[in-house]
């Protein structure tokens, strides 16, 4: 672990720095607010940010060093963007454009805001924990790479945050204890958007984290009110203070003199009272409200203990007041409130600025030039490192049964790829608790369970599943938390950037759970994350197992979400073929993850070799990787297009093969990627429309769909909502029969569901002459 240099910087420098960084945060918030350029209020958080400017300082300019990562309280930004402009590593045009189009972000983003490279933040709650994910990561790269310089994963997050359950989710995982190189800061107003939080209890949240085997730190009091405390009846503050209801201090902020004494000894104790007759007026308030969270002297040591502490994880829980310094401070309604024009004035002549200086940096020759000058810089601000490039090759040349399901096949290409060095060195596979139903069991037998140390295996060898956990082992399980699945493989996603070392994660879990992570899975693709989730089993097609287990509107998900392709593969070796692409293009200039929709349904894999024989496999592999290709050409007759995916083909090509009895001829479409189609599709459009000139095509559907076919109409069916494939009509302008899913499911059989959603061959056949009729 990093250690702290011993000496405690010069706090009246560190003091005097806090108050430039409480300055330019707040006059940022109000310049962007008072450029009057926008129809709509353009916000910001002065209030939150003045809450943090003492943790933030003591943190940046008293403890942290380069190689640490931090994530940023969402509603802090602005102080971050401070501390970066001080340092000299934001450009001080930056600090008028806050919320500007290109300007600095809301929210601390890494993709986004100029000085911003370890978190983005902003959900509440994800961005807090999104550090212990990243150590987590940290020592899974040390175990299989060597150890490497060592960082320190720190997160500030405001007490509200502890509200999310995913932070404990998070905290309470097996996967994430131990990790003694995590400081989590908490932000302690007591406030939150809409309130003063009543009885906040923060001792019952310091027990939960105590009980997940964390080391807790208060840093409860400031150095004025432990030094009264000492005093003669100074146990009858203490007392007096921490009775006190939260409402009831808060209120306390707002007054000062005469009056703050009478509201502050209403009900107060006869020595209570005595102690603090002898504190004059002027100083009364200063007293009460001196909180540890805005000593800086008092966070530092804090920050220290939680550094002495190894193999634990630690959380500050730091007593500060929103607004601190500002006229809005403890003010119930403060969180979006802006001071206004007066008060900056007002605010900017007591910091001894003018118009002329408002904006500038610390004297350079000064010694808090000097020290903002030596630390911090590098902080939070490397350059992301280029990914190595893979070479896989196109197919794992995995043997598949004749007839075989989509997951299945998945756990087999696995298996295979991981057959290379090269690439089992890379890969590493994460489950929420659903590692074997979603057949990772012949990866994990090969290439074993991750756990920093070594354990016993007490049931032998001779078991169908080897599961025991080492460091060597390249599979990481989870307990069952979405949220912690899509959280770990964002952080997986970004190793090469955090840790030097590229990882290839892939990530298994129930299909409709997917949506139970949704935020997680959305925040780690918004940080620009990397990685392959397999959302299996799928659809209505897991009959048996039930509604509760059914999923109908992850397609529309996974086409909707960038920085990930969904594909939904029904035969064995597209499956193959999009793995081995997937895998690939995590390490691609430009690439992206892949979301696999998979299903539990064995299929017969004869129609699909028919479709290679006829195209040949160099074509028919483009075709799947383009997103989709004709499985069956139809025979001559009227024609129809039935665009299908996933499990339900057999049916589909049943259907055709009825319908050409009938003389029509159907030409069935295997749509591997709707995703690909639309982006391709949609993406001619946006540039025709910009450039104003009709150019390119709809991409592969001018392969799909051939000339003769684009005045026939189309049968959609999909193991998904109807409308999740309904848009192939508008590409050519065809009529759109679509059948899917449009209720919750229950249990049954393939066909006793099939039946009740329309899949059936003899429905699809009837869907397509009503088409034909229409
Ligand atoms: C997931 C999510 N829900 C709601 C919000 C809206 N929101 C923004 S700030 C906030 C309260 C934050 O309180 P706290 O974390 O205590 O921060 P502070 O008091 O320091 O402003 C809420 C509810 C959000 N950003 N993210
Ligand atoms: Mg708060």
């Amino acid at each position: 672990m990093t250690t702290s240099p011993a000496p405690l910087p010069n706090i009246a420098v560190l003091e005097e720095i806090e108050r430039r960084i409480l300055w330019l945060a707040v006059r940022m918030v109000d310049y962007a607010n008072r450029r009057g350029d926008t129809e709509i209020k353009v916000g910001g958080h002065q209030a939150s940010s003045a809450s943090m400017a003492s943790i933030m300082t003591a943190l940046w300019f008293g403890h942290i060093g380069g190689d640490d990562k931090v994530a940023i309280k969402p509603h802090a930004s602005p102080v971050y963007h401070a501390i970066k402009y001080l340092t000299g590593e934001l450009d001080r045009s930056y600090l008028t454009r806050l919320r500007d189009f290109g300007g600095l972000q809301s929210y601390p983003s890494r993709t986004k805001d100029p000085d911003v490279a370890d978190f983005s933040t902003g959900s509440v709650g994800l961005g807090a924990v999104a550090p212990l994910f990243s150590a987590a990561a940290r020592r899974y790269v040390d175990a299989h790479y060597g150890t490497r310089p060592p960082s320190r994963f720190i997160s500030t997050v405001g007490d509200a945050e502890l509200d999310e359950g995913n932070v404990w989710e998070a905290i309470a995982d097996p996967a994430l204890q131990g990790l003694g190189n995590v400081m989590l800061i908490v932000d302690l107003n007591r406030q939150s958007l809409d309130r003063v939080v009543p009885g906040i209890q923060a001792q019952r949240l310091q027990r939960f984290f105590a009980e997940a085997g964390w080391h807790v730190v208060e840093v409860k009091y400031g150095g004025k009110l432990q030094a009264a405390f000492s005093r003669p009846g100074g146990d009858a503050l203490r007392r007096h203070i921490d009775d006190m209801p939260n409402e009831r201090y808060q209120s306390l902020f707002a007054v000062e003199g005469p009056e703050l004494r009478e509201r502050f000894l209403e009900d107060a104790t006869p020595v209570l009272r005595r102690h603090i007759a002898a504190i004059p007026d002027g100083e009364l308030g200063d007293l009460i409200r001196n909180l540890g969270g805005h000593d800086l002297a008092a966070l530092i040591d804090a920050y220290r203990a939680a550094d002495a502490v190894p193999n634990r994880p630690s959380v500050v829980f730091a007593y500060t007041v929103k607004g601190r310094g500002l006229p809005i401070a403890g003010d119930p309604m403060n969180h979006s409130a802006l001071l206004s024009p007066a008060q900056i004035d007002d605010l900017r002549a007591a910091m001894g600025f003018t118009a002329a200086t408002e904006w500038d940096r610390l004297d350079p020759d000064g010694e808090a030039g000097r020290l903002v000058a030596s630390v911090g810089a590098r902080i939070n601000n490397d350059p992301p490192a280029p990914r190595p490039r893979l070479a896989l090759a196109p197919s794992s040349g995995a043997a598949q049964k004749p007839t075989t399901s989509t997951q299945e096949a998945f756990g087999r290409v696995l298996v295979e790829i991981g057959k290379r060095p090269a690439m089992a060195e890379r890969l590493v596979t994460v489950s929420p608790d659903v590692a074997v139903s979603t057949n990772l069991g012949g990866w994990i037998n090969a290439h074993g369970v991750f756990s920093p140390s070594e354990a016993v295996d007490y049931f032998g060898p001779d078991r169908l599943l080897r599961w025991i956990p080492g460091p060597g082992g390249r599979h990481i399980e989870l307990g069952i938390s979405e949220m912690n699945l899509f959280l770990l493989l964002g952080q997986l996603g970004l190793a090469h950037e955090h840790h030097g070392e590229m990882l290839l994660p892939v990530g298994t879990v129930y299909d409709p759970f997917v949506l139970r992570g949704l935020d997680a899975l959305i925040y780690s693709l918004y940080n620009d994350s990397r990685f392959i989730i397999a959302g299996t089993p799928s659809g209505v097609t897991l009959a048996p197992e039930g509604g509760a287990h059914q999923s109908s509107i992850t397609p529309s998900v996974g086409l909707e979400l960038p920085g990930i392709v969904a594909v939904e593969p029904a035969y064995a070796q597209t499956v193959d073929w999009l793995l081995s692409e997937a895998i690939g293009d995590l390490a691609e200039p430009g690439g992206a993850g892949r979301y696999l929709r998979l299903s539990t349904r064995p299929i017969a894999q004869s129609p699909f070799n028919a479709a290679l024989e006829r195209r040949g496999e160099e074509q028919l592999r483009a075709d799947v990787l383009a997103g989709g290709y004709r499985l069956r050409e139809p025979g001559g007759g009227e024609p129809v297009v039935l665009a299908a995916a996933g499990p339900v083909m057999p049916e589909v090509v049943a259907a055709a093969e009825m319908l050409a009895e009938e003389g029509v001829g159907a030409v069935v479409l295997d749509v591997t990627s709707q995703d690909r189609l639309f982006r391709q599709w949609h993406g001619g459009l946006r540039s025709a429309a910009r450039s104003a000139a009709v150019a390119g095509g709809p991409g592969h559907l001018a392969t799909l769909i051939e000339e003769g076919e684009r005045a026939a109409p189309i049968v959609t069916i999909h193991d998904a909502s109807p409308h999740s494939l309904a848009w192939l009509g508008s590409v050519f302008g065809q009529r759109v029969v679509p059948i899917g899913v449009d209720r919750f499911g229950e249990s049954g059989t393939i066909r006793d569901l099939y039946a009740a959603m329309g899949f059936l061959p003899e429905q699809i056949v009837n869907s397509a002459l009503v088409a034909l009729e229409l």
